[in-house]
Protein backbone atom coordinates (compact mmCIF):
# COMPACT_ATOMS: atom_id res chain seq x y z
CA UNK A 1 0.00 0.00 0.00
CA UNK A 2 1.28 3.35 -1.24
CA UNK A 3 2.06 5.97 2.10
CA UNK A 4 4.70 7.27 3.83
CA UNK A 5 5.95 4.12 6.31
CA UNK A 6 7.27 4.58 9.49
CA UNK A 7 10.38 4.23 8.80
CA UNK A 8 12.80 7.19 6.86
CA UNK A 9 12.58 7.28 2.81
CA UNK A 10 15.45 8.07 1.00
CA UNK A 11 13.33 9.81 -1.71
CA UNK A 12 10.70 12.01 -1.84
CA UNK A 13 8.42 9.31 -3.95
CA UNK A 14 6.55 8.33 -0.89
CA UNK A 15 3.45 10.89 -1.02
CA UNK A 16 0.22 9.27 -0.66
CA UNK A 17 -1.61 9.46 -4.02
CA UNK A 18 -4.96 10.75 -3.74
CA UNK A 19 -7.79 8.29 -2.72
CA UNK A 20 -5.04 5.60 -1.50
CA UNK A 21 -5.86 4.65 1.74
CA UNK A 22 -3.17 4.04 4.18
CA UNK A 23 -1.37 1.16 5.21
CA UNK A 24 -2.64 -1.01 8.03
CA UNK A 25 0.24 -0.40 10.58
CA UNK A 26 -2.39 -0.89 13.31
CA UNK A 27 0.09 -2.63 15.39
CA UNK A 28 3.24 -0.37 14.92
CA UNK A 29 1.14 2.44 16.85
CA UNK A 30 1.99 1.90 19.88
CA UNK A 31 5.33 0.44 19.79
CA UNK A 32 6.65 3.47 17.48
CA UNK A 33 5.10 6.35 19.70
CA UNK A 34 6.77 4.75 21.91
CA UNK A 35 9.74 4.99 20.30
CA UNK A 36 9.39 8.45 18.98
CA UNK A 37 7.97 9.97 22.31
CA UNK A 38 10.25 9.01 24.69
CA UNK A 39 8.57 10.38 28.02
CA UNK A 40 5.16 8.58 26.73
CA UNK A 41 7.46 5.15 26.07
CA UNK A 42 8.75 5.64 29.74
CA UNK A 43 5.01 5.98 31.29
CA UNK A 44 3.93 2.83 29.13
CA UNK A 45 7.50 0.79 29.88
CA UNK A 46 7.33 1.99 33.58
CA UNK A 47 3.36 0.80 34.25
CA UNK A 48 4.40 -2.46 32.86
CA UNK A 49 7.53 -3.08 35.13
CA UNK A 50 4.91 -2.70 38.15
CA UNK A 51 3.46 -5.91 37.24
CA UNK A 52 5.23 -9.42 37.52
CA UNK A 53 8.27 -9.74 35.51
CA UNK A 54 8.65 -13.38 35.31
CA UNK A 55 9.12 -15.46 32.30
CA UNK A 56 6.85 -14.81 29.67
CA UNK A 57 5.85 -15.92 25.73
CA UNK A 58 8.81 -14.69 23.53
CA UNK A 59 7.60 -11.25 21.76
CA UNK A 60 6.34 -12.02 18.35
CA UNK A 61 8.23 -11.06 15.61
CA UNK A 62 5.89 -8.60 14.07
CA UNK A 63 5.94 -6.61 17.58
CA UNK A 64 9.80 -6.74 16.84
CA UNK A 65 9.60 -5.89 13.48
CA UNK A 66 6.97 -3.21 13.90
CA UNK A 67 9.60 -0.95 16.44
CA UNK A 68 12.10 -0.89 13.09
CA UNK A 69 8.80 0.03 10.82
CA UNK A 70 9.07 -3.36 8.73
CA UNK A 71 6.84 -5.81 8.73
CA UNK A 72 7.90 -9.65 8.85
CA UNK A 73 5.25 -11.92 6.45
CA UNK A 74 4.38 -15.67 5.99
CA UNK A 75 3.30 -17.50 2.52
CA UNK A 76 0.20 -18.77 3.77
CA UNK A 77 -1.39 -22.10 2.66
CA UNK A 78 -5.38 -21.61 3.92
CA UNK A 79 -5.65 -25.47 3.91
CA UNK A 80 -3.17 -25.95 6.79
CA UNK A 81 -4.83 -23.66 9.14
CA UNK A 82 -6.92 -26.64 10.16
CA UNK A 83 -3.45 -27.82 11.84
CA UNK A 84 -3.58 -25.95 15.41
CA UNK A 85 0.25 -25.58 15.26
CA UNK A 86 0.39 -24.20 12.17
CA UNK A 87 -2.44 -21.61 13.26
CA UNK A 88 -0.93 -20.08 16.15
CA UNK A 89 2.42 -19.65 14.38
CA UNK A 90 0.73 -17.88 11.25
CA UNK A 91 -1.71 -15.85 14.05
CA UNK A 92 0.72 -14.58 16.47
CA UNK A 93 4.25 -14.10 14.58
CA UNK A 94 3.26 -12.30 11.22
CA UNK A 95 2.16 -9.12 10.35
CA UNK A 96 2.16 -9.98 6.05
CA UNK A 97 0.50 -12.53 4.29
CA UNK A 98 0.80 -13.67 1.17
CA UNK A 99 -1.17 -16.41 -0.60
CA UNK A 100 1.69 -19.26 -0.85
CA UNK A 101 -0.75 -20.50 -4.31
CA UNK A 102 -4.00 -18.84 -3.67
CA UNK A 103 -4.13 -15.97 -5.82
CA UNK A 104 -1.55 -17.51 -8.61
CA UNK A 105 -3.05 -17.45 -12.54
CA UNK A 106 -4.39 -21.12 -11.95
CA UNK A 107 -5.87 -20.99 -8.70
CA UNK A 108 -8.25 -17.33 -9.75
CA UNK A 109 -8.90 -18.34 -13.19
CA UNK A 110 -8.44 -21.66 -14.15
CA UNK A 111 -10.62 -21.30 -16.98
CA UNK A 112 -10.71 -17.99 -19.12
CA UNK A 113 -13.53 -15.92 -17.31
CA UNK A 114 -14.08 -18.08 -15.22
CA UNK A 115 -12.99 -16.86 -11.30
CA UNK A 116 -12.31 -19.21 -8.61
CA UNK A 117 -11.79 -16.91 -5.29
CA UNK A 118 -12.65 -19.28 -2.70
CA UNK A 119 -8.68 -19.84 -1.40
CA UNK A 120 -7.32 -16.23 -2.31
CA UNK A 121 -10.69 -15.03 -0.18
CA UNK A 122 -9.30 -17.07 2.67
CA UNK A 123 -5.86 -15.78 2.46
CA UNK A 124 -7.16 -11.92 2.17
CA UNK A 125 -9.50 -12.66 5.36
CA UNK A 126 -6.66 -14.32 7.53
CA UNK A 127 -5.32 -11.00 6.77
CA UNK A 128 -7.34 -8.77 8.08
CA UNK A 129 -8.70 -10.97 10.83
CA UNK A 130 -5.44 -10.73 12.09
CA UNK A 131 -4.21 -7.02 11.25
CA UNK A 132 -1.73 -8.00 8.94
CA UNK A 133 -0.94 -6.50 5.56
CA UNK A 134 -2.25 -8.82 2.44
CA UNK A 135 0.32 -9.57 0.22
CA UNK A 136 -0.46 -10.37 -3.76
CA UNK A 137 1.24 -12.95 -5.80
CA UNK A 138 1.36 -13.46 -8.28
CA UNK A 139 -0.49 -11.63 -11.11
CA UNK A 140 1.78 -12.72 -14.43
CA UNK A 141 4.02 -15.82 -14.34
CA UNK A 142 4.83 -18.85 -16.46
CA UNK A 143 4.15 -20.84 -13.81
CA UNK A 144 1.24 -22.35 -12.35
CA UNK A 145 -0.35 -20.71 -15.57
CA UNK A 146 -3.45 -22.58 -16.59
CA UNK A 147 -2.93 -24.55 -20.36
CA UNK A 148 -5.56 -22.10 -22.07
CA UNK A 149 -3.76 -18.71 -21.08
CA UNK A 150 0.16 -21.20 -22.57
CA UNK A 151 -2.06 -21.71 -25.67
CA UNK A 152 -2.72 -17.77 -26.93
CA UNK A 153 -0.49 -17.56 -29.85
CA UNK A 154 -2.13 -13.82 -31.19
CA UNK A 155 -0.85 -11.14 -29.94
CA UNK A 156 -4.12 -8.51 -29.09
CA UNK A 157 -5.66 -11.72 -27.39
CA UNK A 158 -3.01 -12.53 -24.90
CA UNK A 159 -2.70 -9.22 -24.13
CA UNK A 160 -6.55 -9.27 -23.67
CA UNK A 161 -6.71 -11.89 -21.52
CA UNK A 162 -3.28 -10.70 -19.33
CA UNK A 163 -5.08 -7.29 -18.71
CA UNK A 164 -8.66 -8.75 -18.28
CA UNK A 165 -6.77 -11.01 -15.74
CA UNK A 166 -5.12 -8.23 -13.81
CA UNK A 167 -8.46 -6.33 -13.84
CA UNK A 168 -10.11 -8.68 -12.21
CA UNK A 169 -7.56 -10.57 -9.54
CA UNK A 170 -6.14 -6.84 -8.72
CA UNK A 171 -9.66 -5.14 -9.29
CA UNK A 172 -10.74 -7.56 -6.70
CA UNK A 173 -8.82 -7.07 -3.49
CA UNK A 174 -8.18 -3.21 -4.58
CA UNK A 175 -8.07 -1.56 -1.20
CA UNK A 176 -7.20 -4.59 0.66
CA UNK A 177 -3.49 -5.44 -1.10
CA UNK A 178 -0.44 -3.52 0.34
CA UNK A 179 1.69 -4.73 -2.92
CA UNK A 180 1.50 -6.74 -5.73
CA UNK A 181 3.69 -9.32 -7.25
CA UNK A 182 2.52 -8.14 -10.60
CA UNK A 183 5.39 -9.73 -12.82
CA UNK A 184 7.06 -12.51 -11.43
CA UNK A 185 10.75 -14.83 -12.51
CA UNK A 186 10.86 -13.17 -15.88
CA UNK A 187 14.89 -13.62 -16.23
CA UNK A 188 17.34 -16.29 -16.76
CA UNK A 189 20.50 -17.03 -15.36
CA UNK A 190 22.30 -14.67 -17.56
CA UNK A 191 20.26 -12.20 -17.20
CA UNK A 192 18.24 -12.19 -20.80
CA UNK A 193 14.36 -12.64 -20.61
CA UNK A 194 12.82 -16.25 -19.79
CA UNK A 195 11.21 -17.91 -22.12
CA UNK A 196 7.31 -17.89 -21.72
CA UNK A 197 4.35 -17.22 -24.06
CA UNK A 198 4.19 -13.51 -22.74
CA UNK A 199 8.00 -12.97 -23.57
CA UNK A 200 7.16 -15.27 -26.57
CA UNK A 201 4.09 -13.58 -27.75
CA UNK A 202 4.35 -9.99 -26.68
CA UNK A 203 7.94 -9.34 -26.48
CA UNK A 204 9.72 -7.31 -24.03
CA UNK A 205 7.14 -4.32 -23.31
CA UNK A 206 4.48 -7.03 -21.45
CA UNK A 207 6.27 -5.84 -18.13
CA UNK A 208 5.45 -2.51 -18.88
CA UNK A 209 1.91 -3.18 -20.12
CA UNK A 210 1.43 -5.56 -16.99
CA UNK A 211 2.46 -2.83 -14.55
CA UNK A 212 -0.46 -0.38 -16.35
CA UNK A 213 -3.23 -2.64 -15.90
CA UNK A 214 -2.19 -3.07 -12.50
CA UNK A 215 -1.90 0.17 -11.38
CA UNK A 216 -5.63 1.00 -13.36
CA UNK A 217 -7.15 -2.13 -11.84
CA UNK A 218 -5.69 -1.20 -8.37
CA UNK A 219 -4.23 2.77 -7.71
CA UNK A 220 -3.16 1.82 -3.71
CA UNK A 221 -0.98 -1.44 -4.32
CA UNK A 222 2.46 -0.83 -4.36
CA UNK A 223 3.90 -2.72 -7.75
CA UNK A 224 6.94 -5.28 -7.58
CA UNK A 225 8.70 -6.99 -9.57
CA UNK A 226 10.24 -10.13 -8.14
CA UNK A 227 12.55 -13.07 -8.91
CA UNK A 228 15.14 -15.45 -7.12
CA UNK A 229 18.93 -15.33 -7.73
CA UNK A 230 18.78 -11.62 -7.74
CA UNK A 231 19.91 -11.31 -4.00
CA UNK A 232 23.50 -10.43 -4.69
CA UNK A 233 25.08 -9.04 -7.62
CA UNK A 234 25.44 -10.80 -10.95
CA UNK A 235 24.23 -10.96 -14.68
CA UNK A 236 20.23 -11.54 -13.58
CA UNK A 237 20.30 -8.76 -10.84
CA UNK A 238 21.65 -6.24 -13.06
CA UNK A 239 18.87 -6.82 -15.75
CA UNK A 240 16.60 -6.22 -13.36
CA UNK A 241 18.08 -3.61 -12.14
CA UNK A 242 18.57 -1.88 -15.93
CA UNK A 243 15.14 -2.74 -16.06
CA UNK A 244 13.79 -0.25 -13.16
CA UNK A 245 15.91 1.93 -13.66
CA UNK A 246 14.59 2.08 -17.54
CA UNK A 247 10.60 1.60 -16.29
CA UNK A 248 11.11 4.77 -14.00
CA UNK A 249 12.57 6.81 -16.90
CA UNK A 250 9.56 5.83 -19.09
CA UNK A 251 7.32 6.89 -16.23
CA UNK A 252 5.97 2.99 -15.87
CA UNK A 253 4.29 2.06 -12.48
CA UNK A 254 7.16 0.32 -10.48
CA UNK A 255 7.62 1.10 -6.83
CA UNK A 256 9.00 -2.18 -5.70
CA UNK A 257 11.62 -5.19 -5.97
CA UNK A 258 11.06 -8.20 -4.21
CA UNK A 259 14.19 -10.62 -3.82
CA UNK A 260 12.69 -14.11 -2.93
CA UNK A 261 16.26 -15.10 -1.34
CA UNK A 262 15.47 -19.50 -1.70
CA UNK A 263 18.92 -19.45 -0.15
CA UNK A 264 21.43 -21.95 0.85
CA UNK A 265 22.62 -22.83 4.49
CA UNK A 266 26.64 -20.93 4.45
CA UNK A 267 25.55 -19.02 0.81
CA UNK A 268 24.10 -16.02 1.70
CA UNK A 269 25.69 -13.28 -0.38
CA UNK A 270 28.24 -11.04 0.47
CA UNK A 271 26.77 -8.76 -1.54
CA UNK A 272 23.38 -8.90 -0.48
CA UNK A 273 23.13 -5.70 1.33
CA UNK A 274 24.64 -3.47 -1.11
CA UNK A 275 22.29 -5.03 -3.83
CA UNK A 276 19.01 -4.40 -1.80
CA UNK A 277 20.99 -1.02 -1.80
CA UNK A 278 21.32 0.00 -5.18
CA UNK A 279 17.65 -1.17 -5.81
CA UNK A 280 16.49 1.26 -2.97
CA UNK A 281 18.50 4.26 -4.40
CA UNK A 282 16.29 3.89 -7.75
CA UNK A 283 13.19 5.00 -5.84
CA UNK A 284 11.56 1.51 -5.29
CA UNK A 285 11.08 -0.47 -2.00
CA UNK A 286 13.21 -3.75 -1.67
CA UNK A 287 11.52 -6.60 0.27
CA UNK A 288 12.73 -10.37 0.86
CA UNK A 289 9.85 -12.38 -0.54
CA UNK A 290 10.00 -15.52 0.06
CA UNK A 291 12.93 -16.43 2.38
CA UNK A 292 13.83 -19.84 3.18
CA UNK A 293 17.58 -21.40 3.78
CA UNK A 294 17.88 -24.97 2.81
CA UNK A 295 20.39 -27.95 4.76
CA UNK A 296 20.81 -31.06 4.23
CA UNK A 297 18.41 -33.14 5.52
CA UNK A 298 18.24 -34.67 8.18
CA UNK A 299 19.82 -31.34 9.01
CA UNK A 300 22.85 -31.35 11.52
CA UNK A 301 23.27 -29.23 14.49
CA UNK A 302 25.74 -27.81 12.79
CA UNK A 303 23.86 -26.94 9.82
CA UNK A 304 21.46 -25.48 12.24
CA UNK A 305 23.85 -23.15 13.35
CA UNK A 306 25.26 -21.83 10.09
CA UNK A 307 21.31 -21.34 8.92
CA UNK A 308 20.66 -19.33 12.17
CA UNK A 309 23.46 -17.10 11.15
CA UNK A 310 22.07 -16.77 7.69
CA UNK A 311 18.75 -16.25 8.84
CA UNK A 312 20.34 -13.31 11.48
CA UNK A 313 22.81 -11.92 8.31
CA UNK A 314 19.72 -10.97 5.93
CA UNK A 315 17.69 -9.66 9.00
CA UNK A 316 20.99 -7.41 9.20
CA UNK A 317 21.28 -6.36 5.11
CA UNK A 318 17.36 -5.73 5.34
CA UNK A 319 17.35 -3.68 8.25
CA UNK A 320 20.63 -1.62 6.57
CA UNK A 321 18.18 -0.45 4.16
CA UNK A 322 15.98 2.33 4.91
CA UNK A 323 13.62 1.06 2.26
CA UNK A 324 13.95 -2.59 2.85
CA UNK A 325 9.86 -2.91 3.99
CA UNK A 326 10.70 -6.30 5.63
CA UNK A 327 10.81 -10.10 5.34
CA UNK A 328 8.66 -12.96 4.15
CA UNK A 329 9.24 -16.49 4.86
CA UNK A 330 8.06 -19.02 2.53
CA UNK A 331 5.98 -20.54 4.94
CA UNK A 332 5.33 -21.77 8.21
CA UNK A 333 7.68 -24.82 9.21
CA UNK A 334 9.74 -27.15 7.60
CA UNK A 335 6.73 -29.89 7.44
CA UNK A 336 4.91 -27.56 5.13
CA UNK A 337 7.56 -25.90 2.46
CA UNK A 338 7.77 -26.31 -1.02
CA UNK A 339 11.85 -27.25 -0.78
CA UNK A 340 11.87 -31.17 -0.42
CA UNK A 341 9.49 -31.96 -3.11
CA UNK A 342 11.92 -29.74 -5.33
CA UNK A 343 15.43 -30.87 -3.95
CA UNK A 344 15.20 -34.29 -2.63
CA UNK A 345 17.71 -34.42 0.14
CA UNK A 346 17.01 -31.05 1.34
CA UNK A 347 14.96 -28.73 3.47
CA UNK A 348 14.83 -27.96 6.72
CA UNK A 349 14.46 -24.34 5.80
CA UNK A 350 12.36 -22.38 7.97
CA UNK A 351 11.88 -20.93 11.13
CA UNK A 352 9.71 -23.74 12.91
CA UNK A 353 10.64 -27.66 12.83
CA UNK A 354 7.65 -29.92 11.32
CA UNK A 355 6.77 -30.48 15.56
CA UNK A 356 5.82 -26.45 15.34
CA UNK A 357 9.35 -25.95 18.05
CA UNK A 358 11.31 -23.31 17.01
CA UNK A 359 14.70 -23.99 15.67
CA UNK A 360 18.10 -22.34 16.25
CA UNK A 361 17.09 -20.20 13.29
CA UNK A 362 14.04 -18.79 15.07
CA UNK A 363 15.88 -17.60 17.97
CA UNK A 364 18.53 -16.05 15.66
CA UNK A 365 16.38 -14.10 13.35
CA UNK A 366 14.19 -13.21 16.29
CA UNK A 367 17.63 -11.82 18.04
CA UNK A 368 18.03 -10.15 14.89
CA UNK A 369 14.94 -8.03 14.64
CA UNK A 370 15.65 -7.13 18.69
CA UNK A 371 12.58 -9.58 20.22
CA UNK A 372 12.24 -10.07 23.46
CA UNK A 373 12.78 -13.64 24.32
CA UNK A 374 10.19 -13.42 27.24
CA UNK A 375 13.29 -14.93 29.82
CA UNK A 376 12.93 -12.22 32.00
CA UNK A 377 16.28 -11.46 31.87
CA UNK A 378 17.91 -7.75 30.21
CA UNK A 379 18.49 -8.16 26.65
CA UNK A 380 22.17 -9.60 26.53
CA UNK A 381 22.82 -7.41 22.95
CA UNK A 382 21.78 -4.41 24.75
CA UNK A 383 24.54 -1.85 24.68
CA UNK A 384 26.09 -1.27 28.58
CA UNK A 385 24.48 1.16 30.72
CA UNK A 386 26.16 4.06 32.28
CA UNK A 387 27.54 3.30 35.95
CA UNK A 388 24.89 4.64 38.27
CA UNK A 389 25.65 8.55 39.23
CA UNK A 390 24.58 10.22 42.40
CA UNK A 391 21.16 11.63 41.97
CA UNK A 392 19.95 8.44 40.03
CA UNK A 393 17.53 7.77 42.11
CA UNK A 394 15.23 9.65 44.29
CA UNK A 395 13.66 8.21 47.82
CA UNK A 396 10.35 8.93 49.79
CA UNK A 397 10.52 7.43 53.41
CA UNK A 398 7.50 7.32 55.90
CA UNK A 399 7.17 6.02 59.27
CA UNK A 400 3.61 4.77 60.89
CA UNK A 401 5.33 4.36 64.34
CA UNK A 402 4.11 2.98 67.86
CA UNK A 403 5.70 2.68 71.35
CA UNK A 404 8.33 0.24 70.06
CA UNK A 405 8.02 -0.40 66.79
CA UNK A 406 7.25 1.45 63.43
CA UNK A 407 6.03 0.43 59.69
CA UNK A 408 8.41 2.00 57.12
CA UNK A 409 7.06 2.67 53.78
CA UNK A 410 9.86 3.32 51.18
CA UNK A 411 9.28 4.38 47.41
CA UNK A 412 12.44 4.16 44.72
CA UNK A 413 11.91 5.96 41.74
CA UNK A 414 14.42 5.79 38.86
CA UNK A 415 15.60 9.26 38.25
CA UNK A 416 18.47 8.03 35.68
CA UNK A 417 17.73 7.71 31.48
CA UNK A 418 18.56 3.95 32.10
CA UNK A 419 16.13 1.21 32.94
CA UNK A 420 17.42 -0.75 36.15
CA UNK A 421 17.45 -4.43 35.72
CA UNK A 422 17.98 -4.96 39.33
CA UNK A 423 18.18 -2.76 42.24
CA UNK A 424 19.74 -2.83 45.67
CA UNK A 425 18.64 -0.03 47.95
CA UNK A 426 21.35 0.23 51.23
CA UNK A 427 20.85 2.52 54.04
CA UNK A 428 21.89 2.99 57.95
CA UNK A 429 19.00 3.22 60.36
CA UNK A 430 19.15 5.66 62.94
CA UNK A 431 20.51 4.81 66.92
CA UNK A 432 17.96 2.27 68.57
CA UNK A 433 16.20 0.81 65.13
CA UNK A 434 16.01 -2.88 64.09
CA UNK A 435 14.68 -4.30 60.79
CA UNK A 436 12.54 -7.30 61.76
CA UNK A 437 11.15 -8.07 58.84
CA UNK A 438 10.33 -6.71 54.76
CA UNK A 439 8.48 -7.27 51.96
CA UNK A 440 8.27 -6.61 48.87
CA UNK A 441 12.24 -6.99 48.21
CA UNK A 442 14.54 -9.19 50.15
CA UNK A 443 15.74 -7.57 53.22
CA UNK A 444 18.48 -7.79 55.86
CA UNK A 445 20.53 -5.73 58.50
CA UNK A 446 24.60 -5.86 59.24
CA UNK A 447 25.12 -3.45 61.93
CA UNK A 448 23.17 -0.49 61.44
CA UNK A 449 22.70 -0.93 57.40
CA UNK A 450 20.09 -2.81 56.08
CA UNK A 451 20.03 -3.66 52.61
CA UNK A 452 17.09 -4.47 50.63
CA UNK A 453 17.34 -6.22 47.18
CA UNK A 454 14.39 -6.56 44.42
CA UNK A 455 12.14 -9.25 44.20
CA UNK A 456 12.13 -11.35 41.06
CA UNK A 457 8.76 -9.47 39.91
CA UNK A 458 9.88 -5.94 40.54
CA UNK A 459 13.69 -5.37 39.51
CA UNK A 460 12.77 -3.79 36.27
CA UNK A 461 12.24 -0.23 36.80
CA UNK A 462 12.10 2.51 34.08
CA UNK A 463 13.33 5.76 33.63
CA UNK A 464 10.59 7.44 36.02
CA UNK A 465 8.95 4.45 37.38
CA UNK A 466 8.90 3.98 40.95
CA UNK A 467 8.45 1.11 43.22
CA UNK A 468 7.22 0.77 46.63
CA UNK A 469 8.54 -1.56 49.70
CA UNK A 470 8.34 -1.81 53.05
CA UNK A 471 9.56 -3.05 56.29
CA UNK A 472 9.00 -3.46 60.15
CA UNK A 473 11.25 -2.22 62.62
CA UNK A 474 11.91 -1.81 66.21
CA UNK A 475 12.68 1.28 68.03
CA UNK A 476 14.04 2.99 71.32
CA UNK A 477 12.34 6.33 70.38
CA UNK A 478 13.91 7.60 67.23
CA UNK A 479 11.82 6.99 64.46
CA UNK A 480 13.44 8.89 62.00
CA UNK A 481 14.01 8.25 58.32
CA UNK A 482 18.09 7.21 57.42
CA UNK A 483 19.71 9.78 56.75
CA UNK A 484 21.48 8.43 53.45
CA UNK A 485 19.62 6.39 50.93
CA UNK A 486 21.74 4.83 48.00
CA UNK A 487 20.74 2.23 45.50
CA UNK A 488 23.03 0.64 43.34
CA UNK A 489 25.77 2.40 45.09
CA UNK A 490 24.27 6.11 44.01
CA UNK A 491 23.34 8.20 46.57
CA UNK A 492 19.61 8.61 46.05
CA UNK A 493 17.79 12.62 46.40
CA UNK A 494 14.98 12.06 49.95
CA UNK A 495 12.00 14.20 49.97
O1 LIG B 1 8.99 -22.69 -5.85
C1 LIG B 1 9.07 -21.89 -4.72
C2 LIG B 1 8.52 -20.52 -4.99
C3 LIG B 1 9.40 -19.79 -6.00
N1 LIG B 1 8.92 -18.44 -6.24
C4 LIG B 1 7.52 -18.32 -6.61
C5 LIG B 1 6.62 -19.06 -5.64
O2 LIG B 1 5.29 -18.99 -6.07
C6 LIG B 1 7.07 -20.49 -5.48
O3 LIG B 1 6.16 -21.13 -4.58
C7 LIG B 1 5.91 -22.48 -4.78
C8 LIG B 1 4.96 -22.98 -3.71
O4 LIG B 1 5.59 -22.86 -2.47
C9 LIG B 1 4.60 -24.44 -3.96
O5 LIG B 1 3.57 -24.85 -3.06
O6 LIG B 1 5.34 -22.65 -6.04
C10 LIG B 1 5.16 -24.03 -6.33
C11 LIG B 1 4.72 -24.18 -7.77
O7 LIG B 1 5.57 -23.52 -8.64
C12 LIG B 1 4.15 -24.63 -5.38
O8 LIG B 1 4.04 -26.01 -5.59
C13 LIG B 1 2.84 -26.47 -6.09
C14 LIG B 1 3.03 -27.93 -6.46
O9 LIG B 1 4.02 -27.99 -7.48
C15 LIG B 1 1.76 -28.48 -6.96
O10 LIG B 1 1.93 -29.86 -7.20
C16 LIG B 1 0.65 -28.22 -5.97
O11 LIG B 1 -0.59 -28.63 -6.51
O12 LIG B 1 1.82 -26.35 -5.13
C17 LIG B 1 0.59 -26.74 -5.64
C18 LIG B 1 -0.50 -26.39 -4.63
O13 LIG B 1 -0.29 -27.06 -3.43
Amino acid sequence: MRDAPTHQRLDDDFSPRPGRRRRRRAPVVATALAAALPTVGAALVGAATLTPAHAADPEPLRDAAARHGRTIGVALSPGHLSQPGYAAIAEREFSLVVGENAMKWDATEPSRGQFSWSQADQVADFAETHDAELYGHTLVWHSQLPGWVSSLADPTDLRAAMTDHIDAVAGRYAGRVAAWDVVNEMWNEDGTRRDSVFQRVLGDGYVADALRAARAADPQADLCLNDYNIEGAGAKSDAMYRLVADLKADGVPVDCVGFQAHLIGGQVPSTLRSNLQRFADLGVDVRITELDIRVPTPASSASLAQQAADYRTVTEACLAVDRCTGITVWGVDDGHSWVPDVFPGQGAALLWDASYAPKPAYTAFADAWGADPGDGDPDPTDPPTAPPADGDCAVTWTANAWSTGYTGSVTLTNTSDAAWSSWTLAADLPAGQHLDQGWSATWSQSGTTITATNAAWNGTVAPGASVAVGYNASHTGDTSAPASVSVNGATCTTG
